[in-house]
């Protein structure tokens, strides 16, 4: 399994596999390898799942408004229902007994974690005991990180995700409405400066304790937008495993609607990871989660484990039962990174003049497989194909265009929406569609070409139609 972890994906020839393992000890391959969101190619089997259980933050943010979960590591406009630790616990055994491939609990909500130590603490503290083979996962705004990286550590918590908006508390100073520290309450530029000091000494010590840090930073048109770099570039230079470049969603009352800020588009973060220069230590595959979490990235499985129903399961915890199938799950990532560097390998062979770049938007429920019908597809894979190889670039969440064969044909309104998404591809990828969207996307540049199987394959075959010109025969 080793030699085919990456953080991150990408399959530009053997060299470029997203995050090359080359450089990286056993031990941190260990952390990655079946964590979701530090491996791309983890996050197709793997799944991870968030508890709610710390309520209060200790900094505004002026994207944020605190009637719904923190918006640093969630999905805007979602309020999680609340846990103590014992509940917590309780749920994570229900979860890990039902979807037995979850295999990272993390803290990220409603609030911020390191604002409730105790309820956080309490609650890491009962799952290492309940489920001792569950990775520990947290991520907090890093004003309180420096006092707590100790307890961190002792609790074998191998992964901290701090957010990052600004490096230059100038630009910070347009983020936070107001930092409280130590009783007070701290705003304009003093408070940026402290929040972005203790961020920096609180990665300062994470990293002499080996633990592995993901930086989130959100995307702020007008704001932060052209200082993505220089945060990209400071925070890898102070040891940050990987970046993750998150798109501002506004939420409903917080004080940038008021101001009238626009959300960022897919082109904005597409543009910010371009200039990043982040390379293989840019996370493209988040789906900014809720704090109540449950299931693969952008499958939503949280509301088969509400407080009501995970109560009433009795739960069947059997490591050994687990542990055979995350080897399995190995062992199918590991045919998976060998087809890749394959499809990369033969797309050079079949390359010809005047082959560029093009995008493709896959329709996939997950598993790394073409595998869905255009119309109930929620959430495009976006890759590129070039003649050096096949490199994953994001995911793109759509209102599907069709809820069942019963409502087939009342999503024609979404499809100007879903085009728009994916308007920078040149085809989608997708089992089947209806000849309305067919139609319609053609009429907007966006050719179709339908098939089923690992989407190395897929993209591979339809990269030598492409090369041939033979885009529209269908498999
Ligand atoms: Fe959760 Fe975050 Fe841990 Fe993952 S999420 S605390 S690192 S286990 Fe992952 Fe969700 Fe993106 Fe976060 S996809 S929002 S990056
Ligand atoms: Fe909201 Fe999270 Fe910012 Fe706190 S850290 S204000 S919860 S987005």
């Amino acid at each position: 399994m080793g030699s085919s972890v990456s953080a991150t994906c990408g399959v530009e020839g053997s060299a470029s596999r997203g995050r090359s393992v080359e450089g990286l000890s056993e031990s941190i391959i260990e952390k990655v390898k079946r964590h979701p969101c530090y491996s791309e190619e983890a996050h197709h089997f793997f799944a991870r799942m968030h508890v709610a259980v710390a309520p209060a933050c200790n900094i505004q943010c002026k994207y944020c408004n605190r009637k719904y979960d923190c918006m640093n590591e969630s999905r805007p406009g979602v309020t999680s229902e609340l846990l103590t630790p014992e509940e917590a616990t309780q749920k994570v055994l229900a979860v890990g007994s039902v979807i037995r491939n979850t295999t990272v609990v993390g803290i990220a909500g409603p609030g911020d974690p390191l604002a409730n130590p105790r309820q956080t603490f309490r609650t890491f503290e009962l799952i290492r005991q309940a489920a001792p083979d569950m990775k520990l996962c947290l991520s907090t705004n890093g004003l309180a990180l420096p006092d707590h990286v100790d307890t961190i550590r002792e609790l074998g918590i191998d992964h901290v995700t701090i957010t990052i908006n600004a490096v230059d508390p100038e630009v910070g100073q347009h983020i936070y409405r107001y930092v409280t520290w130590q009783g007070k309450l701290l705003r304009g530029i003093e408070a940026a400066r402290l929040l972005l000091e203790r961020q920096m000494e609180g990665m300062r010590e994470l990293v002499k304790a080996g633990i592995l840090i993901k930086v989130n930073s959100v995307l702020i048109p007008g704001v932060n937008d052209v200082h993505m770099a220089d945060i990209s570039a400071e925070v890898r230079k102070r040891g940050a495993f990987l970046h993750n470049i998150m798109p501002l969603i506004i939420a409903d009352g917080s004080d940038f609607q008021k101001e009238g800020r626009r959300a960022a588009l897919p082109e904005d973060v597409a543009a910010a990871q371009e200039r990043s220069g982040a390379g293989d230590r840019l996370m493209r595959h988040c789906r900014q989660c809720r704090a109540d979490a449950v299931g693969l990235l952008g499958e939503d499985r949280s509301s088969e484990f509400t407080k009501e129903k995970f109560r009433q399961m009795s739960a069947q915890y059997d490591p050994e039962q687990r542990k055979k199938l995350h080897m399995e799950l190995d062992r199918r990532i590991e045919k998976m990174s060998a087809a890749r560097r394959a499809a990369a390998a033969n797309l050079r062979i079949s390359k010809t003049d005047g082959f560029l770049p093009f995008r493709v938007a896959v329709s996939t429920s997950g598993g790394n497989k073409v595998n869905l019908h255009f119309g109930h597809t929620k959430e495009f894979q976006i890759y590129e194909v070039s003649p050096t190889g096949l490199k994953f670039l994001t995911a793109r969440k759509v209102g599907n265009y069709c809820s069942g064969i019963e409502t087939c044909g009342e999503g024609e309104g979404r499809i100007d929406e879903i085009a728009r998404m994916i308007a920078d591809c040149r085809y989608v990828l997708c089992t089947r569609i209806g000849p309305g969207p067919k139609s319609a996307l053609e009429e907007m540049g966006i050719q179709v070409v339908t098939g089923y199987g690992p989407v190395e394959q897929e993209l591979f075959r339809l990269a030598d139609l492409h090369a041939q010109d033979q885009v529209g025969i269908e498999a």
